[in-house]
């Protein structure tokens, strides 16, 4: 379900949400802010010198060609930019809404880059198995900093999927769903400033990046401070619990 900002109420959102499992913002962030951000994301990539690259296994076996991915956990403890959007109303006020709560806390963010020509491609799968929580309270919102056409290896989900709950996943593997075909999932192309929000429930990949451009997105994952995890895990990421709108009712109980 594809959103234009300005034109919809929050309710409208959730109520899409809850349907498909994601809704994609249009326009959340101006052209001119999803440039600024497009560039700090590759000024702060070529500052750091990160060299290791998160292409899943599986990744490997869905095109011939070598691909490749660059990436950064945790961009809002290298640059201010990025911790102010963390907690721009623009993003909590529809985290919050599509969850059904007030309040949004953070659980980590990973800032992607797919090279032109072989950017790396997601395999499907769901977010669930990486840190599981007790009520499923736990969303992600991919903001595209610039266009992000079929060609550049856009997300897909498989709407409604998220309503079946947890999958079985393989626990040795990359939690990669082998038996969904990928063509099953519908691509999401989006332009600069578009936020994709969905749950960690919903069946989601993403293609190769074929184009003669990079796909530039920053992935926030939230979850309602009162949805405790179930099993302690992906717990290394910086600022795990910041509170990105209203408070946490619970004392960090369940951190
Ligand atoms: O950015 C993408 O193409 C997909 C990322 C993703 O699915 C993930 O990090 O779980």
């Amino acid at each position: 379900m594809t959103i234009t900002s300005g034109s919809s109420d929050l309710a409208t959102l959730a109520e899409r949400y809850a349907e498909d499992g994601f809704v994609l913002v249009k326009g959340l962030l101006s052209k001119e802010e999803a440039a600024f951000y497009r560039q700090r994301s590759h000024d702060l990539l070529a500052l750091l010198h990160r060299a290791d690259d998160p292409t899943w296994a599986a990744a490997r076996e869905m095109t011939d060609a070598p691909t490749k991915l660059q990436h950064l956990h945790d961009a809002q403890f290298y640059d201010a930019a990025f911790s102010r959007l963390l907690v721009d109303p623009r993003f909590t006020d529809v985290a919050a809404a599509v969850m059904g709560v007030e309040n949004v806390q953070l659980h980590h963010t990973k800032l992607f880059v797919k090279p032109p020509e072989n950017g790396s491609p997601f395999p499907l799968h769901q977010d669930y198995p990486f840190f599981p929580h007790k009520y499923h309270r736990v969303g992600a919102a991919i903001f595209h900093f610039d266009d992000a056409p079929v060609e550049k290896g856009c997300v897909r989900v498989i709407p409604g999927s998220h309503k079946e709950g947890p999958r079985e996943h393989d626990p040795e593997g990359s939690y990669h769903l082998p038996d969904v075909p990928f063509d099953s999932a519908i691509p999401q192309p989006a332009e600069a400033g578009d936020v994709l929000f969905f749950t960690y429930l919903t069946v989601h990949g993403s293609g190769v990046n074929v184009s003669e451009e990079a796909r530039t997105t920053w992935l926030i994952q939230y979850r309602d401070p009162a949805d405790p995890p179930t099993v302690k895990t992906h717990d290394f990421s910086l600022g795990q619990g910041m509170m990105l709108r209203g408070v946490d009712p619970t004392g960090r109980s369940g951190v």
